[in-house]
Formats: structure tokens, sequence, C-alpha cells
């Protein structure tokens, strides 16, 4: 297979970056007054304005061309046909199955499958529902008020940003709690504000048999028992998510409490399955439905559209153009919204985990960029912390800024100010100011001309820093949901451009099997230990300085 890098697609677009070298952002709006209509589009109850990227007609012309000649379209419904597409782990790829509704028909790997989604959908219904009415209690009687989802993960990123977003949708009296580091201070801390008589552990791990996930179900499982409990109340506390059912009847859970969900579910594209049962608890069933019906509409429009009207796919386009013909080589994921707080994090692990690799379906290296570093924060905090160098930093980062026009409830003119900071920060990334420009401003403060040409250096702002806007009219659990299905489509077309498998994470295993290797050598508190040696001397060395703080260290 001919590299892409020596595609015509790709090198039509070399050029195009080529020739743009001279023309800024402030240019291309001066000379088209039409460019926000032609570079903005809507789907699924969002708006996506992305002419503050730099791209013109030829350019988008030619990263469609660059989408058809990597086989997009045929891939996109190889996944919606469950397809094996997760080539390394031969696995499809059908998260889309989970949200499909009632009348669907989706198989996977040729076996149907959405009768056994629906029919698990019905099951944590009726659970969430219960707990919900007061049916399922605590053994002593009283309310399950607080929820804590062990897991980590994918079995944890997707369900606490869910329910952060969700906030206003809250059933009122309900606390849900995400433990998920295996650090014994997250599960400590957490427990030691609750009641084991009201609280229901849901352990959400899809192999179940994640270290961190079973350390911390095994220590629940104790400070439950520890406050009197016996064997048989584990099935009114403990609830479990996974696929593996032997190990969850195994750890204690009453299968009734288990709630399935299958291996063409990839973990951090999960939170549509039984994994999103905490949402289901803390915000009710009916939510958590919408939420389903907002990825779906995506899904409709994703698997429809012609890729030029596509959304997903222009917005992962305009990352490719970003990343590979403009060098750009980290991303921000900008919420101009509290409830969103948890967002940069959950797709720092949606985007990084899936698109971070180097080398392709193929087993060879790949000759181009991959997955920029992606990273974020809520505005406007961020904008008093790293936007500093977003606006005159010697790197060039794109970003996503996302916003609800209107608030759940609107305090004075909060939500104003909020919106004001979000668009000031799209404009003055792109226009920037310049030396001019702040040489003007300073002049009419009244500055010295000493002081003018010490100062306006620092005052420019070079500008050009391309910037998507994505805009809903309120963040509810529909929007949410086509956002997260958006984004999710969005890391797919990029990966089926860079020719890699976005749905495995081998990745992570040296450092997990390490991990087991090393585990042995550490020391309890008040052991003695000799000296390490198996190991290079600064591992060796940690190793040893470890053991010799822990060893001085007796009891707990
Ligand atoms: C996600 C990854 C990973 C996974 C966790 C938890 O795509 O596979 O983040 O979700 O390692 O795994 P378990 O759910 O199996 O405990």
């Amino acid at each position: 297979m001919t590299s892409i890098v020596d595609a015509p697609e790709w090198r039509a677009l070399t050029k195009n970056a080529e020739a743009l070298a001279g023309t800024s952002m402030r240019d291309l709006f001066a000379r088209d007054p039409d460019r926000f209509r032609r570079y903005s589009l809507s789907a699924a109850g969002l708006f996506l304005d992305f002419s503050k990227n730099k791209i013109s007609d030829e350019i988008l012309d030619n990263l469609l061309a660059l989408a058809k000649a990597r086989g997009l379209e045929a891939r996109r419904d190889a996944m919606f046909a469950g397809d094996k597409i997760n080539e390394t782990e031969d696995r499809p790829v059908l998260h889309v199955a989970l949200r499909a509704g009632a009348d669907a028909a989706y198989a996977a790997g040729g076996a149907p499958v959405s009768a056994l989604v629906n029919e698990e959908l019905a099951r944590m219904k009726r659970f969430a529902d219960a707990v919900q009415g007061g049916k399922v209690r605590g053994r002593t009687g009283k309310a399950l008020v607080n929820v804590v989802n062990i897991g980590i993960g994918g079995s944890d990123l997707g369900p606490q940003m869910a329910v952060e977003a969700l906030r206003p949708y809250w059933i009122k009296g309900r606390r849900s709690h995400f433990v998920s580091n295996v650090d014994g201070r997250h599960l400590a801390d957490t427990l030691s504000e609750l009641d084991p008589e009201t609280t229901l552990f849901v352990i959400a791990s899809k192999t179940f048999t994640t270290q961190e996930t079973l350390a911390n179900a095994r220590s629940a499982k104790d400070w439950f028992l520890n406050s009197g409990a016996r064997e048989e109340d584990i099935a009114k506390h403990f609830a479990a998510l996974s696929t593996n059912e032997e190990a969850v009847t195994a750890f204690g859970v009453d299968p009734e409490n288990m709630f399935r969900f299958w291996d063409w579910v990839g973990g951090r594209y999960s939170l549509w399955s039984a994994i999103g049962l905490s949402i289901a608890l803390q915000v009710g069933f009916q939510n958590f439905e919408k939420l389903l019906a907002g990825a779906r509409a995506m899904d409709a429009h994703f698997r429809a559209a012609p890729l030029g009207e596509n959304m997903p796919a222009l917005l992962a386009l305009v990352g490719v153009w970003n990343r590979n013909f403009l060098d750009i080589r980290a991303h921000a994921v900008l919420p101009y919204d509290q409830h969103l707080h948890r967002l940069p994090a959950y797709l720092q692990q949606a985007d990084m985990e899936s698109n971070g690799k180097r080398v392709g379906l193929d087993g060879a290296p790949v000759a181009h960029e991959t997955g920029p570093v992606l990273f974020g924060e809520p505005g406007t905090n961020g904008q008093h912390a790293f936007y500093q160098l977003l606006h005159q930093g010697t790197d060039i980062v794109s970003a996503d800024f996302i916003a609800a026009a209107t608030a759940a409830s609107e305090l004075g003119d909060h939500h104003q100010l909020l919106l004001a900071n979000f668009l000031a920060q799209t404009e003055a990334l792109m226009r920037g100011r310049t030396e001019a420009e702040a040489r003007a401003d300073l002049a009419a403060a009244g500055l010295a001309p000493a002081e003018i040409d010490r100062l306006a250096p620092h005052k420019a702002f070079p500008g050009d820093r391309p910037t998507s806007s994505i805009l809903m009219d309120r963040l509810t659990p529909e929007t949410l949901g086509a956002l997260l299905a958006l984004y999710e489509h969005k890391i797919f077309c990029q990966g089926v451009i860079w020719g890699i498998n976005s749905f495995d994470q081998w990745g992570v295993e040296l450092g997990k099997a390490l991990a087991q290797d090393i585990l042995p050598e550490i020391g309890g508190p008040g052991e003695t230990r000799p000296p390490a040696t198996a190991r290079d001397s600064s591992t060796n060395g940690l190793i040893d300085r470890v053991n010799k703080a822990r060893g001085q260290r007796s009891g707990r």
C-alpha cells in the first residue's frame, strides 16, 4: 500500500499549506464575508463553526478527497455493520448499537445484538427505578442514597464526566462518588464520609481483572463487612457492571445485580452500556435514555450525511489539517461550562488512547504524525492559567471551544459574562493584535514614546491560532449525548485517515506488566528488604529508597 504521505491528495494539501504560509486568518475573513456561513453547520442539536481555522474551499476539497481516498465511508459502513474493524483484538466496534433504540437490529460479527442490548437496558431500568423508588434498600431498610462507582479508565471517566455534566438532573438526595485510584486515600477519603447502611457500591470493570478496581472493590467489601454486615447482605449493597460473569460471581455479587456488556464495547466507548448504570442512578433512567437518544441522533447524521456536510468528518478533517499540514502538536478542549469540567479528562482518554499510535494497521511505522497531545480546563478558569501560551507561546495550539447559549438556571449576568469571554477568546486567538495596534493602544493610554517602544513587542499577539466552536442551545442529556458521539466519530475518522487502529490500547500494557513484576520488591511498613539488583540503576535506586523509608515506618 502506498504510504499516505505519497498520495496525491496528501501532496496537494502539503502544497496548500506552503501556499497559505503568508496569509493570515484575518486576511481570509476580510476577503470573504460569507466565511462563517460556509464553514459552519448544524446536526443533532449542535452547531459547529470551523471558520476560524486556516482553511479554504480548495483545502477542504482536498481534505475531503483525502478522506475518500482513505476509504472513510466504507470504513464507517463497516463499523455500523459490525465488522471486526478492531483488527488487533479481532473484534467489532459497535458502541453505536448500545444507543440505537428499541427497533434497532445490529449484529456484531454477524451475531444479532440489539435484543441483548435492549434486554440489559430493561434490567438497568428496573434496577435504577427500584433504587429510586425505594424498592431496593440497604440491609437495615434505609434508602441507598450514596452510590460509589469503583472503576478506572473507561469504567470511570465517562460516567463521572456525564454525572457532573447533568447536575441539574440529579435525583434529590442521591450522591454519586467515583473511586478509581489504587492509592488507598481515594477510597478511604470517600468512605470516611459515608454510612455503610445507605451506600450502594457499583463495581464497574469490563474485564473484572483490573488490579486497581479489584483492590478497591475488595477493600470496599471489607469496610462494608466490618460495619456489622454479613456476607448475605452483599447482595443488597453491591452491583457489578462487567463482561465477566464468572469473576463477578466469584467476588460475591448476586448475578441479579450484575449488568452485562460485551467485548465489542471498548472501555472508553462504554458509558452507553451497563457502565452507564451510575449515570442512570444519579439522573434517573429516563434521562439516561435521553443521553442515548442524543447520541443516536448524531449517529444517524454521521452515518447518512455526505462527508462535506458531516459534522464529525469535518471536525476530524480540520484536526488532520492542523496536525499534519500546519504541524500543530497540541489541542485544547475548552468547555465554557462548569458542568463540563470533566470533559477534557474524558476526551483526553478518548482521543489519546485511541489515536496515540505509531504503527499502522499493516504493522509498519506510520510516516506521518498521529493524535495530538490533548488537554483542557473549563473556561474561564483556563484563561487565568495556560491561555498565555495559547496566545503568545512559540507553539501553536489548536482548540475547541464548547458552550451552551443558555444555562439551566441563570444567576444574574454570569452566563452573559461567560459567553462574552468565550467569544472574546476565539476572536483574540484568530485576530491577534499587531504591533502597530499595540502601539496605537499604548499611545491612546498616554504612554511616552520610549515606553511604547519598550512595551509594544510584549503587547502584540500574532493571532492565527485555529479554533472551532461548538454551540448548543442548552446542555441537556440529549445535547451531551450528541456532543460525546460527535467526538467519538471524529476520533474514528481521524484514525481511518491516519491508517491506525483507534480501538486497541497496547501502549498501556507494558507498565501494567512491570508493576506486577516490581510489586514483590516493595516492602510492607517496617519490613527490611535486601538491595534491589534486578533492574537499571535508577529503578533499583528508587526501590531501595522507597524500601528504606518504608522499613523505618512501623505499622499503619
Ligand atoms: C479503555 C481502556 C481502559 C479500561 C480500564 C478499565 O478503553 O481499555 O481505560 O477501560 O483499564 O478496564 P476494566 O473496565 O476492564 O476494569
